[in-house]
């Protein structure tokens, strides 16, 4: 890797902290959240400490330098993703905002009786909920694409629901935030191409770690959080095509999204303040983008490189462990840097805890994604996930934690 580690891992003064009585900070649930570089924490406290103004109301210098750098983001968010149109990136609270704006905003207007919407097992939470409560209130039937042994789309399945024609929506998340498995969207692109089906990818997990161009992908609704991408909370993206954006009412009222107020009826603002109602999350917008810069400095594609080795090495040293079952593809080609596993019969939080004593951090529990768990048979996983700034020694520490695991539960 060209980039220095040790130069990234300065950035982050959390990484250089101890836990538990000294042991130092080994952090790996890096698809929960990440940690912020002091770039974004100082680009943020700068807003409020030298210039926070509310945007697009006043015509001072103090609300023009907000108004300016909040709308600059806009512009970096189009080109760190290669999206053409700067007025179709809407700035929402995260990915799970976005989604619900599409399912209320999109879905309630065009959606009826019959329809049939296509997620796949493997989404977390916020890519099914919404979509059954819209399903629920129109009389439309969710339906699933599976996934193999590998946990990789059964994209075959897709065909058949296609050709039953009333699919109105296929949406996917481009990479499991469970098994790591990086999905073959242009494969599901082209199929709902070709008969024009509307599409969403969940992007919370991809965007924060490879290269992903959203012109080349070509689908009508792309989002995710600005927290799993060394952002802030709070903040996230959703893009949509004007096809769509054509077809979509308001998702809140009140100030900022209205043209005209009268008595009895409003007229709309134009994109994309359409869908941004009230005084919007200005220092984290900014924040965001001081981790587009930060993100874009690293390189994406140093970055997936960085987590393809790493997560290559953790796999192939945890399958040396005695009792342990490891979830999703083999090929590193497949998968990003998420490794979720189980010990035999041992609790997923009993590992968590063993685990944690050495202060390294990995989550345990269904992930929001318990239709996937039901599809695994288990109730529950381990999950160590990766970012640019972990280390190897720190998939040691994690590699002797684990095999302590296997020592205090006795497995063969
Ligand atoms: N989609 C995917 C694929 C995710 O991994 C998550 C969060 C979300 C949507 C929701 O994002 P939010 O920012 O709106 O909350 N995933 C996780 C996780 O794996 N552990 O904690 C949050």
């Amino acid at each position: 890797m060209q980039v220095s580690l040790l130069n990234i891992r300065k950035d982050f003064p959390i990484l250089s902290r101890t836990v538990r009585g000294g042991k130092p900070l080994i952090y790996l649930d890096n698809a929960a959240t990440t940690q912020k570089p002091n770039h974004v924490v100082d680009t943020i406290s700068d807003y409020y400490r030298n210039y926070n103004a509310n945007t697009h109301r006043a015509i001072y210098a103090l609300a023009e330098e907000a108004t300016e750098k909040y709308e600059s983001v806009r512009d970096r968010v189009a080109k760190f993703l290669n999206i053409q149109e700067r007025s179709h990136i809407i700035f929402v609270r995260g990915t799970t905002e976005g989604i619900n704006l599409v399912a209320y905003a999109w879905g309630r207007p065009n959606i009826t009786k019959g329809d049939v919407i296509v997620t796949t097992e493997y989404e977390h939470h916020s890519n099914i909920v919404p979509w059954q409560l819209l399903c629920k209130e129109k009389g439309a039937t969710l339906k699933y694409i599976p996934i193999d042994e590998q946990g990789r789309l059964m994209l075959d399945i897709l065909d058949g629901y296609i050709a039953e024609e009333n699919v109105k929506m296929v949406t996917f998340s481009l990479m499991s935030n469970v098994l790591g498995t990086i999905t073959n969207a242009h494969a599901i692109m082209s199929k709902c191409r070709k008969v024009q089906i509307p599409t969403l990818i969940d992007a919370a997990q991809a965007v924060p770690h490879m290269r992903v161009d959203v012109s080349s992908l070509g689908c009508d609704f792309f989002t995710f959080s600005g927290h799993k991408m060394m952002g802030p909370t709070g903040i996230g993206v959703l893009y949509a095509t004007q096809r769509m954006l054509d077809k979509m009412s308001p998702f809140h009222g009140g100030g900022d999204m209205i043209r005209e107020v009268h008595k009895q009826e409003s007229t709309w603002n134009d994109l994309p303040h359409k869908f941004e109602a009230g005084t919007p999350n200005i220092a984290d917008v900014i924040g965001l983008g001081a981790a587009v810069d930060y993100l874009e400095r690293i390189g994406m594609d140093n970055i997936r490189a960085h987590e393809m080795e790493l997560t290559s090495y953790a796999l192939n040293r945890m399958r040396q462990i005695p009792g342990i079952t490891i979830y999703g593809p083999t090929d590193i080609k497949e998968r990003g840097g998420v490794i979720s596993f189980n010990f035999a019969d041992v609790h997923p939080h009993d590992v968590a805890h063993i685990v944690d004593e050495e202060g390294i951090a990995i989550r345990s529990g269904h992930h929001c994604a318990q239709v996937l768990m039901e599809e695994l048979d288990v109730a529950a996983t381990s999950r160590a996930s990766f970012y640019v700034y972990n280390t190897k020694e720190e998939v040691d520490a994690l590699i002797d934690a684990l095999q302590k695991v296997a020592r205090v539960f006795k497995l063969e």
